[in-house]
């Protein structure tokens, strides 16, 4: 792969002047026709390709709707309904996972003795509901299906999310059970019981971030709800396209795709392998104590690993500058609190202290040096990332876009070489 390495004949950068888009030009002679060629072949040797890729839930669609958001163009209603939608269904996911993990664990007794210590206390904002019989209506109507469903023809009437027919089916229909059971989410969620469930969730797949939306129930039901910025951010949809985007920065055209994670959607990568000038690896720090939703006796984070080996050491790479994100370490700085890298089995030669973040962070980052069979990762190409802060990734993109550049200036023998 081409971290710092500087080879002749790669395709030169841009000089930053706009290019003629090739189907505005109507050619009526041979010179016209060759004058379009040749702005359409500098315009593809001017362009900076850029793949994200990592295992699913790393945090690359995060990344590519932060550029959305610092380089493209505002969103649309049409979107913000499609992700007002999704965020009302990621809440259904999230709680119905969480829910079955209670009964798992056996905490129903706990959410009756907690009944009872708020009956006694009378603590008022529970709308005539204990945490148990919210409980047990949600498993009703949400995991066991034992309830009737209820259909309210005038449920989504003057709500401004309402249907998104791009959100899909399913998640119309889990926004729709949002509605009709978000009182209920909301005090289930702020029960103590729950926060039990909640420190035990690493086997089961909760989304972290989702914890916003689960503490903002009222605002998201809400008949005038639009989503925020940071809804954008942390709603999930899962990525089941390779998804392009083109953006110009500073004159020069980028062209960034976005594909699918899991091993199923792997294979699709391969069609966006061609003249690949970056690839931001991503790899989420805080899933060394998580299996993979694919194959659930696989450590999350040897998967990344085993991934970004594969990266970087794939031919189709030799010429491409290969960025690592070390993601979501906001999640990170909290787990390793509770969680120590050194019991997860394949990080028990981690001897730093544990509850330390610098520690455990260069642990991973040497992880990752170590993928590389003959190239040395210069530091530079590495960033520790929080995808869902825009302060953070304003600053980690713009000079991930400065590093890419020079390095691609180095490899085309316009600079020299390190
Ligand atoms: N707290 C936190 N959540 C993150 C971060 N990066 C991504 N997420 C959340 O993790 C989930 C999965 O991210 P996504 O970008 O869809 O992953 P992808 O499968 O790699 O595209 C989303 O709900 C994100 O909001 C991060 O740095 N911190
Ligand atoms: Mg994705």
């Amino acid at each position: 792969m081409g971290c710092g390495s500087s080879t002749p004949a790669a395709p030169s950068p841009s000089s930053g002047t706009p290019f003629a888009a090739p189907s505005t030009v109507s050619p009526s002679s041979n010179k016209e026709v060759e004058n379009a060629l040749e702005a359409a072949k500098h315009e593809d040797e001017g362009k900076i390709k850029m793949l994200l890729l990592g295992a699913g839930e790393s945090g690359k669609s995060t990344i590519f709707k932060q550029m959305r958001l610092l380089y493209g163009s505002p969103r649309s209603d049409d979107d913000l309904r499609m992700f007002g939608v999704v965020a009302r269904s990621n809440i259904i996911v999230a709680i119905r996972k969480l829910l079955t993990h209670l009964r798992a664990l056996g905490l129903e007794e706990e959410l009756d003795r907690e009944s009872k210590e708020n009956e006694d206390l009378d603590t008022g904002d529970r709308a005539g509901m204990t945490c148990r019989q919210a409980y047990d209506e949600l498993m009703a109507h949400l995991v066991d299906n034992t309830a009737a469903a209820q259909d309210d023809p005038n449920l989504l009437e003057g709500d401004w999310v309402g249907h998104s027919a791009r959100a899909g089916a399913a998640a119309n229909a889990d926004a729709k059970l949002f509605l009709q059971h978000f009182e209920n989410i909301r005090i289930i969620w702020q029960s103590t019981t729950m926060k039990q469930v909640w420190a035990k969730r690493s086997s089961i797949n909760v989304i972290d971030a989702h914890k916003d939306y689960l503490n903002d129930i009222s605002r998201i039901a809400d008949k005038d709800y639009k989503p925020t910025t940071q809804d954008i951010l942390i709603c999930r949809v899962r990525t089941t396209q390779v998804v392009q985007e083109k953006y110009l920065i500073d004159g020069i055209h980028f062209e960034v795709y976005d594909v699918g994670g899991q091993r199923s959607e792997r294979r699709k990568w391969i069609d966006c392998f061609d003249k690949v000038t970056a690839v931001i690896f991503v790899a989420s720090l805080s899933e060394f104590d998580q299996n993979l939703a694919e194959a659930k006796r696989t450590n999350r984070m040897v998967e990344a690993l085993e991934l970004f080996r594969s990266v970087c050491n794939n031919r189709a790479f030799e010429e491409t500058s290969i960025m690592l994100f070390l993601n979501k370490r906001d999640i990170f700085a909290d787990k390793i609190m509770y969680s120590d890298i050194a019991a997860q089995r394949p990080f028990s030669d981690y001897s730093g202290p544990t509850k330390d973040f610098d520690h455990g962070v260069l642990y991973f980052i040497q992880k990752f040096k170590d993928c590389l069979i003959d190239d040395e990762f210069n530091d530079s190409f590495i960033h520790v990332t929080c995808a869902t802060d825009t302060n953070n990734m304003e600053f980690v993109l713009d000079s991930t876009r400065t590093i890419i550049m020079t390095d691609n200036l180095k490899k085309s023998g316009f600079l020299g070489a390190d």
